[in-house]
This record gives structure tokens, C-alpha cells and sequence, in this order.
């Protein structure tokens, strides 16, 4: 064999050593948040399950068939000079050839039926609770909470407990409508409504982004849920239609909207 300079090497090792580091890299950002391991409702609870009961299938048939390709390499490699008669000639084993095809075609059959039952449970659609649009735009979202006569941009407030049933469309482009801690995407497409629903479990923030690629300020499209018990829920609602009844809480933290008007008094008292 010829001596290899070892320059002839260093291009690989830095693509290798970059692969490595996207690799990482990416991983770690896909571990951030939005990722769908903590559902946080019973719609993305079922997609949750689903995914990992892939994933571990996955893992299995991986570790099987890569086990046994390196196994069958170290354990029937050429040893010492090449042989100068040819190797037994093998004609096929039929019992070993319709098992490696009945097996994973069973596995895929399985998940297929799993996916195609849970599918059916994730678009039913409750009869009854809190109406909401969701109208995509280039590029923000539009919020109409249509019986309490008010809309919201990039802010979705939902209650605890009750299910919310979001009806989703667009003024422009194609986009889609995705917080994957609630449930999964949902396309939004121009004069066409697709409806969507979740029960949130428990309060908390979570983040929601339109997961189709509709333009320069897609990445811009992030949005915020947050979920709240029934009671701050009902109460935020009276703010958003500005008939909320001032609280002690209210009276002790004033609203971001109080604030600026003290400032600007502050600032300007010709205005008082
Ligand atoms: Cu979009």
C-alpha cells in the first residue's frame, strides 16, 4: 500500500469533524422546545405515545440488522490469501427469505392500522366549548374569539380543562397552524377552514409557529399559548372587551396599558 500523505487525510477528518458538530448541534436543538415529548394535552398525548412506540420499533429493527451486519463481518471475513477455488455456491434459503419478508411486512401492517385508529380518535371534533379562528397572514396570526366579540395577534389565551376548538384559515399563502405541546399541524389554506381541537390539561405557556415555509417572515410567525383556569381565563376576557371590573389585584398591579399613560403624564403634564 502507498504511503498517503497525511494532508490527503485533513479535508475528510474536517468534514467528518463538521458532520459531527451539525450533528450534535442539531440534535440539542431539536431537544429544545417546541419538541412533542411533553404533551400537555389528551390529542397530543396520543400523538406522544405514537411516536415513541415507533421510535423504540425503530431502535429495535436498527440495532437487529446492524448488529448482525457487523457480527457477519468481523465473524466471516477473508482470512489469510484469497482462496484459489471457488466458495460454496448457496441457492437461496425459502423458510429464512419469506420470514425476512413476512416480518417487517407484519410490523408495517401493525403500525399502519395503530396510526389509522389513533388518526380517527385525533379528528373527532367535540360538540361543545370555546370557539376560536386561528387566520394565518404573511406573517402573524389572528386570533377571533367570535362570541366575545374580540381578536388577539400572536396571543392565544385558552382555559384549562375545556375543550378548544380552533377553526383555521388564511387571508394569503398556505401556512400551517402547529403547537405541539396541543396537538399536531393543521394546515391553513386560503378559503378553505380546517378545524382543529385540544383540552389543555393544565395551565402553562406553550409555544405554537406555523410549520409551513410561506415567505421571507415565516420564522416570525411564533406564537403564544397560554392556558388558564377557568376563572383567569374569564377574566382576561373582560379585559380583552374592556369591561373588566377593577379587583384588588387589579388595583395593586397596573396594566401594562396604565403604565404608559402614567409615564407619558409623567413626561408631558401639558397633556393632564
Ligand atoms: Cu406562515
Amino acid at each position: 500500500m502507498p504511503d498517503l500523505p497525511a494532508a490527503r487525510f485533513r479535508p475528510w477528518l474536517a468534514a467528518v469533524g463538521g458532520s459531527m458538530v451539525l450533528l450534535v448541534g442539531g440534535a440539542q436543538a431539536a431537544l429544545a422546545d417546541p419538541w412533542p415529548v411533553s404533551p400537555q394535552s389528551n390529542n397530543a398525548e396520543i400523538i406522544s405515545q405514537l411516536f415513541w412506540f415507533t421510535l423504540v420499533l425503530a431502535v429495535v429493527v436498527f440495532v437487529l440488522v446492524e448488529g448482525l451486519l457487523i457480527y457477519s463481518s468481523i465473524r466471516f471475513r477473508r482470512r489469510g490469501s484469497i482462496p484459489d477455488h471457488e466458495p460454496p455456491q448457496i441457492h437461496g434459503n425459502t423458510r429464512l427469505e419469506v420470514m425476512w419478508a413476512i416480518v417487517p411486512a407484519m410490523i408495517l401492517i401493525g403500525l399502519f392500522g395503530i396510526t389509522v385508529s389513533r388518526l380517527g380518535v385525533l379528528s373527532q371534533t367535540p360538540t361543545s366549548g370555546l370557539y376560536v379562528t386561528a387566520t394565518g397572514q404573511q406573517f402573524s396570526w389572528d386570533f377571533g374569539y367570535t362570541d366575545a366579540g374580540f381578536h388577539t395577534t400572536n396571543d392565544l389565551h385558552i382555559p384549562v380543562g375545556t375543550p378548544v376548538i380552533v377553526d383555521v384559515t388564511s387571508k394569503d399563502v398556505i401556512h400551517s397552524f402547529w403547537v405541539p405541546d396541543l396537538n399536531g399541524k393543521i394546515d391553513a389554506i386560503p378559503g378553505r377552514v380546517n378545524r382543529i381541537s385540544f383540552e389543555a390539561r393544565q395551565a402553562g405557556e406553550f409555544r405554537g409557529v406555523c410549520a409551513e415555509l410561506c415567505g421571507q417572515g415565516h420564522a416570525g410567525m411564533a406564537f403564544r399559548v397560554t392556558a388558564l383556569s377557568q376563572d383567569d381565563f374569564n377574566t382576561w376576557v373582560q379585559q380583552q372587551q374592556g369591561t373588566a371590573q377593577p379587583t384588588a389585584a387589579a388595583t395593586e398591579e397596573p396594566t401594562a396599558a396604565a403604565l404608559v399613560d402614567q409615564d407619558l403624564a409623567a413626561e408631558q403634564p401639558n397633556l393632564k
